[in-house]
């Protein structure tokens, strides 16, 4: 892998399993970076297709999502770099098919775990085709001011921090993925900054070595110096050490190998990777200090005075004028995305929806400030769910209850009336469960069903204002209205409806007052004089028995009443009971696997 440069400003990556977070991240450092094309080419996410929005700066972007490796490669022939953000469990197969795509240069394995055998064959193979690994159980790596894998470096205000957004002079190349973080910071604290940092990874076997990008890094021009950050456990750093005794690096490189505290420990220690385990004094983090500083890397006594060695390297390199440090430059601002500035308190935003009924964002649903298990605790009903949802309020029990009766009783009326019908024709039409009671619902209005807002309207407007029967009926007649709440296609005087004597006996035993509802009675008395079928029907005595709860219950203010019949509440009672029928009629035709209906001809009259 000797030969130089593994990324440039026209890099572009194809990003395996779609992770928005580090993707976000590449393309912030990007913007930072100032680069025209985004270093992200395409997202594979196995088995989904299609876009993922994403910012580049200030704007939105999308960018194509393919469910295989293979499509990926044909679709973006010059996304050279695999990112494989993959668990342990996938990784090397994914990594593998990668290796074997022939666009396919670079490879980063994130995870942790990858069996060591896999790992093995990964190398071969790549090492064979002239292709990089990096990783496993890497963070990745940077170019400054070009490229960056994934979450490489942290957070965009540490790029800052860190000058990463152009290129330094330095080399730099660690194991740990974390301490690289650490390194970056120091190194831009005492020299001109970064121009490539890699983690080759924590593995007992990693992809790539330190000496591989050392040598690598020895012939990249802009290059001048290198730093090394090895750990305890393996041989690695001897392949470098071999290296510089070959005087194969002609750069200076400073170097230093942590884990010198493993001999306080009475036994064999096993530090966080999984090559950080000292197997033997060579494999000692001393050992191979010494051995590095045998070799001619500026070593330090301790990891304290790293800082100060890499700076008397680099002031060095500048005096003896093979340095020349680069201009400081101002990276653009990083526009902050909403929801983080809102959560710090930096910004306020209007919201779009008020809403006063119902809350999911705790730790369980609420209705009206009631939880969820509250509502089970204590045995609500659907009444009880009603008057939270539709009311803001838990009523009494009577008037859930008097709820709960309206919506049994107006469940189903048969397969004649309208609703029904509608529903029936449109299931045998081969129509959804959706359609078929959308169909039926919305005949739901004035006639059928949907008379109960205006009956409780008309009737508590001429009861409040003193009107007799007979002043409201004939006044309603004058003006060529229909009294709502009175009249039945099929029920009469002599045939009432069992509903309305069901809701009358159980408000008269249960409600405080019933006055609407009796002059409610007093108008059929009226009514059904003129003609047989005027009875007050189910419409009309729940819209004039829901007068009487709004009004005794003590629960409801005069304007929250007038309110309440204003903006019509009560058709909602039908529309919610009928629903359970119409889905019955739905599920009935369909059982009975019921033919498309046409309607017969010699049940309509043509006519001129
Ligand atoms: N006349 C319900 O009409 C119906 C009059 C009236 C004064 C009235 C009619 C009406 C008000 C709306 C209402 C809810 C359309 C009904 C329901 C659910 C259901 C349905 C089910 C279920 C019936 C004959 C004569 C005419 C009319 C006069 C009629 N109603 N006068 N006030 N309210 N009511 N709807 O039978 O002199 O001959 O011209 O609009 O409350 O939907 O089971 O089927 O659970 O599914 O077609 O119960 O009453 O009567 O139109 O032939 O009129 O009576 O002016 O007088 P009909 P028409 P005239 S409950």
């Amino acid at each position: 892998m000797a030969t130089g440069q593994l990324f440039s400003r026209t890099t572009q990556a194809l990003f395996y399993n779609y992770k928005q977070l580090p993707i976000q991240r590449m393309l912030d450092f990007d913007f930072l970076c100032g680069r025209e094309t985004p270093s992200v080419a395409g997202i594979i996410n196995p088995g989904a297709e299609g876009f993922q929005k994403l910012f580049f700066g200030q704007e939105e972007i999308a960018i194509p999502v393919h469910s295989t490796i293979e499509a990926a490669c044909t679709a973006h022939p010059t996304a050279d770099v695999f990112i494989n953000f993959a668990s342990f469990r996938s990784a090397a197969a994914s990594s593998m098919a990668a290796l074997k795509q022939p666009t396919i240069r670079v490879v980063a394995i994130i995870a942790e775990g990858v069996p060591e055998s896999d790992t093995k064959q990964l190398i071969a193979y790549a090492r064979s085709n002239n292709k990089v690994v990096i990783g496993p159980a890497t963070v990745g790596g940077i170019q400054a001011g070009a490229f960056k894998i994934g979450d490489t470096a942290g957070t965009i205000d540490n790029i800052v921090q860190c000058k990463l957004y152009r290129p330094g002079s330095v080399g730099f190349v660690s194991k740990s993925g974390g301490m690289s973080n650490e390194m970056y910071n120091t190194i831009a604290r005492v020299t001109d900054g970064i121009y490539e940092g890699i983690a080759i990874g924590g593995d007992v076997f990693p992809g790539s070595t330190l000496s591989d990008h050392i040598l690598r890094f020895n012939n990249i021009p802009q290059v001048k110096m290198m730093v090394v950050l090895g750990e305890l456990g393996g041989r690695d750093e001897y392949s470098l050490v071999e290296a510089l005794k070959q005087g194969k690096v002609n750069k200076p490189v400073v170097a230093w190998v942590s884990g010198t505290c493993a001999r306080l420990f009475k036994s064999e220690v096993q530090f966080g990777h999984a090559g950080a385990k000292s197997g033997g004094e060579m494999e000692s983090a001393q050992a191979k200090n010494q051995a590095l500083r045998d070799a001619g890397a500026v070593v330090p006594t301790s990891y304290e005075a790293f800082e100060a060695v890499i700076k008397e390297t680099f002031d060095k390199l500048v005096e003896q004028g093979k340095i020349t440090p680069v201009k400081e430059v101002m990276p653009p601002q990083i526009p902050e995305d909403l929801n983080n500035a809102i959560k710090s308190g930096k910004v306020r935003a209007p919201t779009h929806i008020i809403s006063t009924i119902s809350d999911d964002r705790g730790e369980e649903p609420c209705y009206a400030g009631v939880p969820m298990s509250s509502i089970v605790e204590r045995g609500y009903g659907v009444g009880d769910v009603i008057s939270l949802l539709w009311f803001k309020r838990s009523l009494p029990r009577y008037c859930t209850h008097f709820i709960e009766i309206c919506i049994m009783l107006c469940a189903d009326h048969g397969p004649c009336v309208s609703g029904a019908h509608n529903t029936i024709v449109t299931a045998r039409a081969g129509k959804d469960l959706v359609s078929s009671l959308v169909s039926g619902l919305l005949t739901i209005g004035p006639r059928f069903g949907g008379a109960i807002d205006d009956a409780a309207r008309y009737f508590k407007d001429a009861y409040d204002r003193g009107l007799t029967p007979y002043e409201f009926v004939e006044g309603m007649k004058k003006k060529g209205i229909r009294v709502p709440g009175i009249g039945h296609r099929i029920k009469r005087g002599d045939n009432r409806d069992k509903r309305v004597e069901l809701l009358q006996r159980f408000a008269r035993t249960h409600f405080p007052s019933v006055k609407y509802m009796e002059y409610a009675v007093q108008v059929e008395t009226y009514t059904l004089s003129k003609a047989n079928n005027l009875v007050l029907n189910v419409d009309g005595a729940i819209g004039s028995l829901f007068l009487d709860l709004l009004a005794g219950s003590g629960m409801f203010s005069k304007q929250e009443i007038d309110e309440i019949v204003e903006i019509g509440y009560l058709n909602g009672l039908f529309v919610l009971a009928r629903s359970i029928g119409l889905i019955g009629h739905t599920f009935d035709q369909k059982r009975l696997k019921q033919p498309l209906y046409r309607h017969p001809w010699e049940d309509v009259l043509y006519t001129k």
